[in-house]
């Protein structure tokens, strides 16, 4: 129906891990769903790809006059939501992080009118942000409870959310999603020969090596499985933390053993060439690689912190441990590996998970009936 197209502006950042491939995977869908989708970003999101006639990009332009100290972003970001939202007509405002997108959107609405709709999804670091700095809180606050709907990634976000700011307002739970034409098993066994022997076992890690990834945990992991099953270590992605990590790798005499592949595109393809994912955060809300990983049929092997045990059922389609517990970790990925028949139907379970609860057709879905909630539409 006509009358169901939406005209939706996303607002995330465009070079940031989980929650910039989420938001923009869900615009490209919503597109493809037949709704205009508005970028209003500093740059192109890098997932965007191909042209699609119903996504456009508008890029925010930050002021650099001399009197500022520091240019103002976020003021640039609530004029451009404004700007857009009364030239294009949006019906809604989708912004990933309470600050400062949320913030700029409230900004936004109070200069185009209440009918435009703002949207908030909770993706974890707005919780990060307040650890480091409580008096964002009460902004945090105003941002959340502003929105006409506010969405998080998973059970746990919500709870933590309610916890430490007090909220009130529901919050919808809405899980990340992978869209599963891009990610299922690839047939990458020739390329496998470049990175291990047909007798060798592949552990990978990808992450912005943060230190709340534990990076250093994902090496004593491998390095306890490697003393029992022949293994090689495959890092992708790079951050604070690598530099350290490749000293730890030498330290340890594993430098033949371990791969650092930096930042790759084809994340489907480097998963598949993977027999287990190495996850040991100390913090994560969602963990949108392990799901990627599952998708592609590949097991993960982690830590419970967060939201990950709503995404990994132990024993299941993985296996956690407490955080920073590498012997049980370590453990779990050799049981895996030394019995073929369990590692087989791991992998089936995390195909049959990953398509139909975290599928993209129903988590595009579920956003389209919140959007369509806030607009009295139902
Ligand atoms: O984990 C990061 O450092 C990146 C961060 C982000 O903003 O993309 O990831 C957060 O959002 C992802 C998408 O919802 C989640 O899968 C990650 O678990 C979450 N990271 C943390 O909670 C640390």
């Amino acid at each position: 129906m006509e009358n169901d197209r939406l005209k939706i502006g996303i607002t995330c950042y465009p070079s940031l891990g989980g929650s910039g491939v989420v938001a923009t995977e869900l615009g490209k869908l919503l597109a493809e769903k037949g709704h205009e989708v508005h970028f209003i970003t500093h740059s192109i999101p890098f997932r965007l790809g191909k042209f699609h006639k119903n996504i456009f990009y508008h890029e925010v332009e930050v002021n650099d006059y001399y009197v500022f100290k520091y240019p103002p972003y976020d003021l640039s970001l609530a004029s451009k939501m404004a700007q857009v939202a009364k030239m294009e007509k949006l019906d809604i405002l989708h912004v990933h992080y309470a600050v400062p997108h949320a913030v700029c959107a409230f900004l936004a609405k109070e200069m185009v009118g209440s009918d435009l709709k703002i949207i908030t999804t909770l993706h974890g670091t707005d919780i990060t942000v307040l650890g480091q700095d409580e008096s964002l809180s009460d902004l945090i606050r105003l941002a959340i409870e502003r929105s006409d709907a506010v969405t998080a990634v998973s059970k746990d976000l919500i709870r933590e959310t309610r916890d430490l700011l007090h909220i009130e307002k529901p919050i919808d739970l809405a899980y990340n999603f992978v869209d599963k034409r891009v990610y299922y098993p690839r047939d990458v066994a020739t390329l496998r020969r470049d990175f291990a022997k047909p007798d060798e076992k592949l552990l990978l890690h990808i992450s912005n090596f943060r230190p709340v990834k534990r990076i250093g945990d994902v090496v004593d992991v491998f390095a306890k499985v490697n003393e029992r099953v022949p293994s090689r270590l495959l890092f992708v992605g790079e951050g604070p933390e690598l530099s350290k990590t490749i000293c730890k790798v030498k330290e340890l005499g594993l430098t033949d053993r371990v791969i650092f592949a930096g930042k790759q595109d084809d994340v489907a393809q480097v998963i598949s060439l993977a027999d287990v994912m190495l996850l040991p955060s100390e913090k994560e809300s969602f963990g949108l690689v392990a799901l990627e990983a599952m998708a592609c049929g590949v097991p993960t092997v982690g830590s419970n912190a967060g939201g990950i045990p709503e995404l990994i059922t132990h024993g299941e389609t993985g296996y956690l441990a407490p955080i920073g517990d590498t012997t049980q970790m370590a453990e779990h990925v050799i049981r895996l590996l030394s019995d073929p028949q369990l590692y087989e139907a791991m992998s089936k379970a995390c195909l049959d998970r990953a398509h139909f609860t975290f599928c993209n057709d129903l988590i595009t879905a579920q956003y389209e009936q919140i959007y369509y909630r806030v607009l009295g539409r139902e």
